[in-house]
Order: C-alpha cells, then sequence, then structure tokens
C-alpha cells in the first residue's frame, strides 16, 4: 500500500489551513476565479478551430465554435469549458473587416478584459498580426503569437519541390521569418506553429503551445486553466496528474464533513461511493480516457478503438473501468481487511480538531490516489499509441 510522501502532506496542510478546517472552499475557489483568454486575429486565421481543438472538440459538436471559410464570427462568443466554467476562451471577430476595422476593434472586443491573448495568423505576418501584437505590448498583455496551418504550408512545399523537401527547413525558415518580424517591430516574439486541426494536435509546436498556456497561468488559476486543457502531451498528463491528486484531499474532505461519513472502512455507504465515482469519471475524462474521448481519439487518429482500450486495460483493470462502483466497493473492503492504514494516519492532523477524522478520510485518500495513479498510468500508454500512429502518418 502506498504511502503518502511528506511533502505532499505538507502541501496539502497548506491548501486545507489556507481554506478552512474542511478544505473545501480550495476547489471551490479554484473554479469560481475566472480567467479570460481572448483569441483574436484576422478573419479565417483559425481562431474558431484553435478554441475548438484546445476543448478536444471538432467543430459539428454541440457547443463548439462555428468553423468555415466565410466570416463566422460576428461577436465575441465565450466558451467556457464543461467542467471549468471559470476559464473562458473568447472567439472574437476577425480583425480589420469592413465589419470590424481597425479604428474600432479593440473597444468592440473589449480588449482590455483578457488575462491573456493569443494572436492568431496563418501565411506571411501581416500588418494586423504586427498592430495587434504591438496593442497586446502597449497594453502590457500577455500574448503569444500562433502561426496556423502549417500543415498546408507541408503539403504545398512537398508537392512544390518534391526533390528538395525538407520539413525541418521549411519550419525553420517559418518560425525565423514570424520572429524577426515581430521583433522588428518590438512585439512579443513567443511563435507555435501549428496546425489547429484535431488530428494534429500531437503534432509541429501544439504540445509546446498547450503546455505554454499552463505555465503562464499562476497559482489557482493555473490550476483552473491545467485541468481545462485536453491532456495531449507527456507532461500535460503530468500536470493534470498533480492538479488532480491536489483535489484528493478536498474530496476525502466530505467523508468527514458530510452527514452520512463512514464510521470504519469496511462499512460503505451508497452516498460515499457516489463522492468516490463522481471523482474517479472526472480523472477519466481530464486524462482522455472516457468513452467519448476514446471514441474521438479512435476516430481522428484512425486507430482501431480494440487497440486504445488494450492500451487502458493494461494498466486498469477492465471491472475498473465496466464496474467502477463495484471495484472501488472491492477496494475498499480488502483494505478494510488487509491494511491498519499506519501510513495514512498521519493524514487526521491535517483537518485539525474541528472535525473529528476518522479512518474514512485516510481510506478515501488512498483509494483515489491508486486510482488516479493508474489512470495517468493508462493515459501515457494511449498518448504513446497515438503519438506513435501519428508518427507513422506523417512518415
Ligand atoms: N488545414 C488547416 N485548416 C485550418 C487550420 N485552421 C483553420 N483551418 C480552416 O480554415 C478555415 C477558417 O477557420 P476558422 O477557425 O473558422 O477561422 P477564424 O475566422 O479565424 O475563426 C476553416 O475552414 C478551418 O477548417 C489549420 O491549422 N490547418
Ligand atoms: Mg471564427
Amino acid at each position: 500500500m502506498e504511502i503518502i510522501p511528506e511533502y505532499e502532506m505538507e502541501e496539502a496542510e497548506h491548501i486545507l489551513e489556507a481554506s478552512g478546517p474542511h478544505g473545501v472552499d480550495a476547489l471551490q475557489l479554484a473554479q469560481t476565479i475566472s480567467i479570460n483568454i481572448g483569441i483574436i486575429g484576422q478573419s479565417g486565421s483559425g481562431k474558431s478551430t484553435l478554441i475548438n481543438t484546445l476543448r478536444g472538440l471538432i467543430p459539428d459538436d454541440e457547443d463548439a465554435a462555428d468553423v468555415g471559410v466565410t466570416e463566422t464570427t460576428s461577436y465575441a462568443t465565450s466558451y467556457a469549458h464543461p467542467n471549468f466554467p471559470s476559464v473562458i476562451l473568447w472567439d472574437l471577430p476577425g480583425a480589420g473587416t469592413p465589419g470590424f476595422p481597425k479604428e474600432t476593434y479593440l473597444q468592440r472586443v473589449n480588449f482590455n478584459k483578457y488575462d491573456m491573448l493569443l494572436i492568431v495568423g496563418r501565411g506571411r505576418l501581416t500588418e494586423i498580426d504586427i498592430w495587434l501584437a504591438r496593442e497586446a505590448s502597449l497594453h502590457r498583455k500577455r500574448a503569444l503569437f500562433v502561426r496556423t496551418n502549417i500543415d498546408i504550408d507541408v503539403m504545398n512545399a512537398m508537392e512544390d519541390h518534391p526533390d528538395t523537401f525538407d520539413e525541418k527547413r521549411l519550419l525553420e525558415s517559418v518560425r525565423k521569418a514570424c520572429v524577426s518580424g515581430l521583433k522588428k517591430h518590438d512585439c512579443p516574439s513567443d511563435v507555435f506553429i501549428i496546425s489547429g486541426k484535431i488530428k494534429n494536435v500531437a503534432k509541429w509546436d501544439f504540445p509546446e503551445l498547450s503546455k505554454r498556456l499552463v505555465e503562464d497561468m499562476v497559482g489557482m488559476k493555473r490550476q483552473a486553466m491545467i485541468l481545462t486543457i485536453s491532456a495531449n502531451s507527456k507532461e500535460l498528463i503530468e500536470e493534470k496528474y498533480k492538479a488532480l491528486r491536489f483535489r484528493i484531499y478536498v474530496t476525502a474532505g466530505a467523508f468527514v464533513t458530510g452527514k452520512e461519513t463512514l464510521t470504519r472502512p469496511g462499512h460503505i455507504v451508497a452516498a460515499d461511493i457516489k463522492v468516490l465515482l463522481d471523482e474517479v469519471s472526472i480523472y477519466r475524462m481530464q486524462l482522455s480516457l472516457d468513452a467519448k474521448s476514446l471514441e474521438r481519439l479512435s476516430d481522428t487518429h484512425e486507430i482501431p478503438m480494440h487497440q486504445l482500450q488494450a492500451c487502458v486495460y493494461s494498466v486498469l483493470p477492465r471491472e475498473c473501468i465496466d464496474n467502477t462502483a463495484e471495484f472501488i466497493e472491492k477496494l475498499l473492503k480488502d483494505m478494510a481487511v488487509n491494511s491498519p492504514l499506519k501510513g495514512v494516519a498521519r493524514c487526521t492532523p491535517i483537518v485539525g480538531a474541528a472535525v473529528t477524522a476518522d479512518l474514512s478520510y485516510s481510506t478515501a485518500i488512498v483509494v483515489l490516489r491508486r486510482i488516479l495513479y493508474d489512470t495517468k498510468k493508462a493515459a501515457l500508454n494511449v498518448l504513446g499509441c497515438v503519438m506513435g500512429s501519428s508518427r507513422m502518418s506523417v512518415e
């Protein structure tokens, strides 16, 4: 049985102290701080596509941003993450069109409200791209420049120069042109070269972009942000794992604060199982292992479903997926019989004198930690499978 490491107990103690004896407020707080991210750029540059992909959606999904070859976004539209409504991605109308001339654009899109901007451009750097980057800099806004459509450029270059085509060189020249163009005008020059299409999330700079979005958020905001981005790189899966591990102490806190507490680890109340089940389903959704996410991965990367499932089942017992409630119940019972929970008895002091902590709190922590750890391992397995297949399709 895993023992909770000292440093982690200290972290948990810190969070719980900061947010009152029950710790529940920490999670609520993380969910109520709103983060506004403005996705800005010329019409057709791929803003709406990028928003959908960051949220793990395809354009035809319900609630996805409208995508199309004609101007489709005529007012600022907010897209909250389904699970974490406090992080808001703003799909903004294209800048510099007759309907949205430069002169009134910043005011009409409410430029000041954004905590961060993603300036989206395709093709060569345009005057509008530079103008937006300069405004971001003048307004002291955190901004990243996202250069989309690299998939099309790669395809064209392959067709144009079949004998001399060199993808690495092409990327270098695109990057150099963007960075030097932005620097020349004293603009922030963090450039990410991507394809916004969901099938390309593991390619070019997309994983770097996702990671950078996370890094740029601090404290609680950072934690809320991590949980809104779909798990498409190893680093992001690890970050999500850390963020989800923090939640464990809060979720387990429900056992000591709720009315129907477990008095002995072997004595299982349906309400307790429900708390654990809900948490486990959040892990699966967050780490893209829920049925919908797996189906989508299978479709977009053309990997047979049974292959993805095999990656999951090689780590997570099949019954943990097919009958989670029974699996949890069995774990709890095993622990009641086999484990005196020596290591986790140290949890008790964190909740302090305000509550009478009992063994159910420790039990919940151990069960959740074990399932979360295995879910992360399964997510890394699935990612390995997807990366393998996307490398194959490039070669
Ligand atoms: N191949 C490719 N097509 C893209 C990419 N980004 C956007 N598109 C396509 O470009 C068109 C315009 O995209 P959209 O997201 O609506 O642009 P917006 O006006 O900036 O919101 C749509 O047909 C998208 O499918 C990309 O990175 N690669
Ligand atoms: Mg749009």
